[in-house]
C-alpha cells in the first residue's frame, strides 16, 4: 500500500511536470512576443543609420547653402557697382548727345537702365534750364530793364542754375551782372578768405560780396565779356576803369587771369599789371612775392607782388591798405566798388 502510494505520488508530480512543458510548448503568444521585440530593434537600429546619414546630408546641403548664399552676395554687389556705373555712363551719355526730348533718347539710349520716368524728369529739367535767361542782358529784357537777383543757367556748363546781380546799364547798353560789390557793412572780406570760399563765392547779393571763381569762369567762358570797376571815394567823387575783354580761366590754372584787354575810363589802370597771375588766396600762395600777400592783406585776389589794385582788401574807413586802387588813390581804402561784366555785343 505505501509502494502503491509513491508510485501514485511520482505519477502525479510527472504528470505535472509534463503540463507545464506543454503549456510552455503551446503558448505561441510568448514566442511571437519575443520575436516582434528583436524586429522593433532591428527595424530601430536601421532607422538609427537611415537618420545619422539623412542628418550628414542635411549638413552637406547646409554647407553648400552658405558658400551659394556668400556667392550670390558677392555677385549681387558687384551688380550693384555695375548698376551704379551704368546710370554715371547713361546720364554722360545723355549730356554728350545733347538729347532734347524722350523719344529720340529711347531710340539712342538702350532701353533697359533709363525708364521713361526717368527721362522725361530729366528732360523736363532741362527744359526748365533752357527757359532761363543765359545771362543779365537776356534777363532784363524780359523784366523791363528792373536791376536785381535774377536765376541764370549757362548752357553747357557744369553749373546748375544760380542766382546773380544784374544791373541795369546807366546809359542804355547792355545790362551788366555784378561779380563783387564792397559797400558798408555786410560781411567781412577779411574773414572769409579761404581758396574754397573764393571758389564757391560768399555774400549777399543785395550787398557786399563775390561771386565766386567758378561762375566767373563758367559766364567768361561762355561768351568773351568786358570789364567795369565803378568806385567812389569817402570825398564823394566817382571814377570808373573798364576793359575791353575779360575772361578767368578755370581750377586747373587756378583761375588766373587769362584775357584783359585795352584799359580806358577815368581811375588809371591798375589792373593790367595783374594780368596772367594766378588767383591766390591766404592758402594757396601763387603770388611772385616771397611770403604770402593774401595772408597779409587779408584778401583773395589776382596778386604779383604784391598789387596795384586790391579790391577785396579789408574794408577801412582810414587813409591805409584796404579796398585799394592805387592808380587813383595810394594807400587809400575805397567807400564803394562795383565790379561788372557783360557780354561784348
Ligand atoms: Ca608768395
Amino acid at each position: 500500500m505505501q509502494k502503491l502510494l509513491i508510485i501514485l505520488i511520482i505519477k502525479i508530480i510527472i504528470f505535472a511536470v509534463k503540463s507545464q512543458h506543454d503549456n510552455i510548448i503551446n503558448h505561441p503568444s510568448i514566442w511571437r512576443d519575443d520575436n516582434s521585440m528583436k524586429d522593433v530593434r532591428s527595424q530601430l537600429e536601421a532607422l538609427k543609420v537611415v537618420n545619422e546619414n539623412l542628418s550628414l546630408k542635411l549638413d552637406i546641403y547646409n554647407m553648400r547653402l552658405s558658400q551659394e548664399m556668400k556667392e550670390m552676395k558677392g555677385l549681387y554687389n558687384e551688380m550693384e557697382q555695375q548698376f551704379s556705373k551704368l546710370l554715371d555712363l547713361n546720364e554722360n551719355f545723355i549730356k554728350s548727345a545733347k538729347i532734347n526730348d524722350c523719344t529720340s533718347s529711347i531710340d539712342l539710349r538702350g532701353d533697359f537702365y533709363f525708364s521713361d520716368v526717368d527721362c522725361r524728369l530729366y528732360t523736363t529739367k532741362m527744359k526748365y534750364q533752357k527757359q532761363l535767361p543765359k545771362n543779365c542782358a537776356e534777363a532784363l529784357q524780359s523784366k523791363n530793364n528792373k536791376s536785381g537777383i535774377y536765376k541764370i543757367y549757362i548752357p553747357d556748363s557744369d553749373l546748375k542754375p544760380f542766382y546773380v546781380y544784374c544791373l541795369n546799364d546807366p546809359n542804355n547798353g547792355t545790362a551788366w551782372t555784378v561779380i563783387q560789390r564792397r559797400q558798408e557793412g555786410g560781411i567781412d572780406f577779411s574773414l572769409i578768405r579761404d581758396w574754397k570760399t573764393y571758389q564757391k563765392g560768399f555774400g549777399n547779393l543785395n550787398g557786399a560780396f563775390f561771386i565766386g571763381l567758378e561762375k566767373l569762369n563758367a559766364i567768361t567762358q561762355s561768351e568773351l565779356h568786358e570789364l567795369w570797376f565803378d568806385m567812389d571815394d569817402f570825398e564823394g567823387e566817382k571814377r570808373y576803369a573798364k576793359y575791353d575783354s575779360f575772361a578767368i580761366g578755370d581750377n586747373s590754372t587756378q583761375y588766373d587771369l587769362k584775357i584783359l584787354g585795352k584799359y580806358s575810363g577815368n581811375a588809371g589802370d591798375s589792373f593790367t599789371s595783374h594780368q596772367g597771375m594766378k588767383f591766390s588766396t591766404v592758402d594757396v600762395d601763387n603770388d611772385h612775392w616771397e611770403d604770402n600777400c593774401a595772408d597779409l592783406f587779408k584778401s583773395g585776389w589776382w596778386f604779383s607782388d604784391c598789387y596795384e589794385s586790391n579790391l577785396n582788401g579789408k574794408y577801412l574807413k582810414d587813409n591805409n591798405s584796404g579796398v585799394e586802387w592805387i592808380s587813383w588813390h595810394e594807400d587809400y581804402s575805397l567807400k564803394n566798388v562795383v565790379m561788372a561784366i557783360r557780354p561784348i555785343t
